[in-house]
């Protein structure tokens, strides 16, 4: 693992430590303690398998942590970061236990399930259809979670997510498919959580009690974490194939990966297997996706698990292939690429609402008010320049598939100050409906279930700051349709789409579970600011 400043031969892209002033500003009622005093030492994540029926007691606590040579104050599930890995079965329902013990309110979101609307984790100060109430520091509440798609899940607060999520509270959640055969068979699964840390020093940057910040671009880390740790490392067999469940619990880092050398393969998405399978070099994986991959390694040796970004690579973990062979290889069904009757028949039925006109258009803007006038539209120009100049490097400009190389992603941090000092009240990003003008908590939409929702998703190139968002649905899953008018080579269910700057996305939802669900941007920072609107799905 590498610290994200080391050999910054990105010039102005490398993700450098906040030097802020220099002087600590803990102690104060308007920050979140950074106390390490009397703390126990966070512990590595268990993976816990729950039967149906089953309970489970889940705690949020403060817990501390080495990271990088520093030992900083984080929050754990049940004394781990990231809190325990949860197996289950498809179908199955189990009941959670949470108690909130840190020092702020709390609720558990489990993120892309869909479960009854009551137990989404949304905060509200009265409870209604949809919401909860928040949980108090010492408080508890019982969640009854169901799983009725395999895949790849994950939970973590609703509440300050730009500080509680990033402080550790995130765990996955493998939901076993009934069938058998839905996957190809591998010698083993593991989850890995990408995610990353602002470091100030030796202690992690500040956050006000008050408000977030980072608000423009998002809070970036200058740490990254795999699985909560900087120093990943597995040992393999040769001839072992090894399916990966990876989840991006980072606030706004984009990681785009690759384990060079070895072979790749993609397999599935939030929601379950993709249409159809495809053997990958590299792929890009947005704030609160999904990817399941299965690697093969056919030869021994040493492989870096890698993150590329146009300007330079980070290493995120390294796996050492022995020589002893496998006893058992699946390279051979590794070698088959299977796809999904499933899907195959999604696409079919899809075929009309490729061409139909959306049911409904939301832009995505952000604003800067007070900002002045010259220096935002001289900014705007480098900025849309830049994204040009990768275009032409790239020689597209609409793919099928977001690369890293398409030019319209924001890898790092690149106005740290301004960054810095952006707050909810001078940086506004804006969900807006196109049919009514409304924006954010304006917004209302009505759905019946068993509608299929046609949502175009249209990132403005023109507003005062264009930049890739990751626009998350509560509650349902969706297909996506298209992006830039090019047709979408590859179904899989999801509940997350990034969305680059400047792109056009053709999502078809699915309004298959009842309730009033939440619609958001998944960077933390901009979630914070407001970027959310709420949808009812009616009882037919
Ligand atoms: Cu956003």
């Amino acid at each position: 693992m590498q610290h994200a400043d080391h050999h910054s031969s990105a010039t102005m892209h490398g993700a450098e430590h906040h030097h802020m002033s220099g002087v600590r500003e803990d102690g104060g009622a308007d920050s979140f303690s950074r106390a390490t005093q009397g703390l126990a030492a966070a512990a590595t994540s268990e993976i816990v398998g729950l039967r149906d029926g089953d309970g489970f007691a889940l705690t949020a606590r403060p817990g501390r942590k080495q990271i990088d040579g520093a030992t900083v104050r984080m929050l754990a599930y049940n004394g781990s970061i990231p809190g325990p890995t949860l197996r289950v079965a498809q179908g199955s329902q189990v009941t959670v236990n949470f108690t909130n013990q840190t020092d702020l309110e709390a609720t558990v979101h489990w993120h892309g399930l869909r479960l009854d609307n009551e137990f989404d984790g949304v905060p509200h100060g009265h409870p209604h259809h949809g919401m909860q109430r928040p949980v108090p520091t010492g408080g508890s509440f019982r969640y009854r979670v169901r799983f009725p798609d395999p895949g790849v899940y994950w939970y973590h607060p609703h509440i300050r997510e730009d500080y509680a999520q990033e402080m550790g509270l995130y765990g996955a959640i493998v939901v076993e498919p009934n069938d058998p055969a839905y996957w190809a068979p591998v010698n083993r699964e593991l989850t890995f959580t990408l995610d990353d840390i602002l470091l100030d020093g030796d202690d992690v940057a500040p956050y006000s009690r008050a408000e977030s910040n980072h608000t423009a671009m998002g809070r970036f880390g200058n740490v990254l974490l795999v699985n909560g740790e900087t120093a990943c490392s597995l040992a393999a067999r040769c001839g072992e194939v090894v399916r990966f469940y990876l989840i991006n619990t980072a606030n706004v880092r984009i990681f785009n990966v690759r384990i060079p050398g070895a072979r790749m393969k993609l397999v599935g998405r939030d929601h379950g297997r993709v249409e159809r399978e495809e053997f990958v070099e590299e792929l890009l994986i947005a704030p609160s996706e999904r990817l399941i991959l299965d690697v093969l390694f056919e030869r021994s040796g040493e492989f870096i698990f890698e993150h590329r970004t146009p300007q330079r690579a980070y290493r995120l973990g390294t796996i050492q292939v022995s020589e002893w062979a496998v006893e058992r290889s699946y390279a051979l069904e590794f070698g088959a690429l299977r796809h999904s009757s499933d899907l195959a028949v999604e696409r079919e039925r899809l075929a009309a609402d490729f061409d139909r006109v959306p049911d409904k258009t939301l832009a995505l803007v952000g604003e800067m008010p007070g900002m002045d006038h010259m220096d935002h539209h001289m900014d705007h120009m480098s900025h849309m320049n830049h994204h040009a100049d990768h275009m032409d490097h790239a020689g597209h400009g609409a793919t099928a598939e977001n690369s890293a190389d398409d030019g319209r992603i924001e890898w790092e941090d690149t106005m740290p100050e301004m960054n810095e000092m952006s707050t909810p009240q001078n940086m506004v990003w804006k969900l807006i409906d196109r049919a009514t003008g409304g924006a954010n908590h304006d917004i209302w939409w009505t759905f019946k279930v068993g509608d299929r929702v046609k949502v175009r998703v249209v990132n403005e190139p023109d507003s005062d700051h264009p930049m890739q968002h990751p626009i998350h649905f509560h509650g349902q899953r969706f297909l996506v349709l298209s992006r830039d008018g090019v047709g979408n080579a590859n179904l899989a269910w999801k509940d997350t789409e990034l969305v680059a700057a400047g792109q056009t996305t053709d999502l078809l939802v699915e309004m298959s579970n009842p309730g009033i669900w939440m619609s958001h941007c998944h960077i933390a920072e901009h979630l914070e600011g407001g970027m959310m609107f709420s949808f009812e799905v009616e009882e037919d």
